[in-house]
């Protein structure tokens, strides 16, 4: 059975009446451009085939009943005139969240029944949040007929992870999941939100990525992630720029010169500026053709992010490291970091060595087995019923 079958079946078990419509919305893998999201500059997703799905039907009564199949527990429910930034510390925080900024943007939403399952594996890097939350956001524009652009929801469910469940991220990934097409990779200018597909079909060029999921589990909400937003706003309030983004690579040197004995700083505003260059170098290298080459930026990002922005753990350095060893073309962690998931990009041919390396180089250093899958760049949201 389908997972629009599965989610309307539950719906129904649950709620006694038929769902409105089903609604999907991917996680995604970053393939270059971290932390340059909240520094206004360039980021280049693509959505996974990993989906939240979910089954809503409307309400005019100002109540939101919310069900997972994915967590323990009942159905909650939550008065819409009740809902406050900050309160609520479950899961229910993401599509509440939503609900809580579309209605404070002015959007007339009065109430919905929600059932949701998702195979985007959580807490692992891929953005199972943003899925959730641009689900719900999707089902509620279509529902309420309120007109939003994709780019319009996706500021909207940043706003609900940013105020509502109080994770000070970017734009990144609530965009990916909204607004990403199959067989492309994103090309996303986080300061105006102009947007390029970029044609990403690895298969035809004989070439694979792999995400390998460390298991190391992550947050953001944590205090890590935002330390280092604030370290970059400093170093952006320290150049007399509106963003580290407005610093040219060509300027990196006498930038870095300037900060003087700011050495924190000054290493953050080395990653983002370099980071925004070597998206800007995938893209020109996809551009032209030159596919393998992308491979050597990747591996350099990885460790920007490791050495400069030290937000890498062990078990993601060893991923890059064995499946360098093994022959991979390039690797690197993906996503926020300080755990999840690592990208490999690979030959088709070398896949199994390259994930049995992988894999022992784990079983030696001890660490629990990571979960190794192929990433295709997959379709954006949808309506998938009704
Ligand atoms: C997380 C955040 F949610 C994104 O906005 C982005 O900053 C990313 O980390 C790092 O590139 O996924």
């Amino acid at each position: 059975m389908g997972a629009a079958q599965q989610v309307t079946d539950a719906f129904e078990e649950l709620y006694g009446t038929a769902p409105d419509g089903v609604w999907a919305a991917p996680g995604r893998v970053n393939l270059i451009g971290e932390h340059t999201d909240y520094n206004d500059g360039f980021v280049m997703p693509f959505a996974l085939p990993h989906v939240a799905t979910a089954a809503v039907a409307r309400r005019g009564d100002g109540v939101l009943r919310l069900h997972s199949s994915d967590v323990e527990g009942g159905v909650v429910e939550l008065s819409l005139d009740a809902l406050e930034p900050g309160t609520d510390r479950e899961w229910t925080a993401y599509p509440a969240g939503v609900v809580w900024a579309l209605r404070e943007a002015g959007h007339p939403v009065t109430g919905a029944d929600v059932h949701l399952a998702s195979t985007v594996p959580t807490g692992a890097g891929l953005s199972s949040s943003a899925a959730l939350e641009v689900v719900i956001a999707l089902a509620l524009n279509d529902l309420y007929e309120l007109g939003l652009q994709r780019w319009q929801l996706a500021r909207l469910c940043q706003r609900a992870e940013n105020v509502y469940v109080g994770a000070p991220t970017g734009i990144m990934d609530q965009t990916a999941s909204a607004c990403c097409e199959a067989g492309h990779a994103l090309f996303l200018d986080t300061r105006d939100l102009s947007q390029k597909q970029i044609p990403f079909d690895l298969a035809a060029e004989g070439m694979r990525l792999l995400v390998v999921d460390t298991q190391v589990k992550h947050a953001h909400s944590g205090g890590e992630y935002g330390k280092r937003r604030a370290g970059c706003e400093k170093g952006a309030a320290l150049l007399g720029v509106d963003a580290l983004r407005d610093i040219a690579y060509a300027d990196l040197d006498a930038s870095l010169e300037r900060l003087g004995d700011e050495a924190e700083v000054r290493r953050l505003v080395r990653h983002v500026v370099t980071e925004d260059h070597r998206v800007e170098r995938v893209v020109a290298l996809l551009e032209a053709g030159d596919t393998r080459a992308i491979g050597p930026v990747l591996t350099e990002g990885h460790a920007s992010l490791r050495d400069d922005f030290q937000v890498s753990c062990p078990e993601l350095d060893l991923v890059v490291e064995a499946a360098n060893a093994a022959g991979a073309l390039g690797a690197r962690m993906t996503g926020g970091g300080f755990g999840g998931s690592a990208i490999v990009l690979a030959e088709a041919a070398d896949v199994d060595t390259i994930t049995k390396a992988v894999e022992e180089a784990f079983a030696a250093a001890g660490f629990t087995a990571p979960r190794v899958f192929e990433a295709v760049p997959s379709a954006g949201a949808r309506r998938d019923r009704g």
